[in-house]
């Protein structure tokens, strides 16, 4: 059995931490290569997120959230139901992984005992739009207003509740997002502002 001397022990850790200083380092600044690459806007640190994006899970609520990000595809929302605080600054952020350009309103349309939040947003595919609402309590319904996609099934919830934490919900257990169906097909029963079509 071999002994190590101290000093060669000494030398060996010393090595050792080098190496662990020089990966911390590269790993640091790949982290923030990949960062800057990615090019996240403040808006979007922080924010739930619906669970086939990263890594949130819908439904659950988000403490400490203030800002929501919604996906927007060919032709569903991946959050279709979303719980937001009353009278309070929140960051929708909207983000396209779509092929067409769509849009994300929130207007007098279908929204006829609350008030009107002005929000028309037109996403180009693969870009992101951000607007910060703060809206008093009540069910808002949003939508994308090109002809034929509302119809299609691009329009959901916003409920907007005194206190509530941050939450999203696809409206769907069953189906993938891909195949995800109206509201009012899923939840039998309920009620939700139909779309006028
Ligand atoms: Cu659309």
């Amino acid at each position: 059995m071999s002994e190590v001397r101290p000093a060669t022990r000494l030398r060996a850790l010393s090595a050792l931490a080098v190496i662990a200083l020089a990966l911390f380092a590269t790993t640091a600044l790949w982290e923030a290569a990949l960062a800057a690459d990615a090019t996240p806007s403040p808006e979007t640190t922080g924010c739930a997120k619906a669970a086939e994006t990263k890594g949130a899970i819908a439904g659950t609520p988000v403490a400490g959230a203030t800002c929501v990000e919604i996906g927007m595809h060919d032709i569903f929302w991946d959050a279709n139901l979303v719980t937001i605080p009353a009278n309070t600054d929140v960051t929708l952020v909207i983000r396209s992984d779509a092929a067409a350009t769509h849009s994300f309103d929130i207007s007098d349309h279908n929204n006829t005992d609350v008030e009107n939040l002005s929000v028309d947003l037109d996403v180009d595919p693969g870009k992101q739009g951000t607007v910060t609402i703060n809206a008093p309590a009540g069910t808002y319904y949003f939508y994308c207003d090109v002809p034929g996609h509302e119809q299609a099934g691009m329009w959901g919830i916003l409920k907007v509740e005194d206190g509530a934490t941050i939450s999203l919900k696809t409206l769907t257990t069953r189906r993938a997002p891909d195949r995800l169906q109206p509201p009012q097909r899923i939840r039998r029963g309920r009620k939700f502002p139909p779309p006028s079509v």
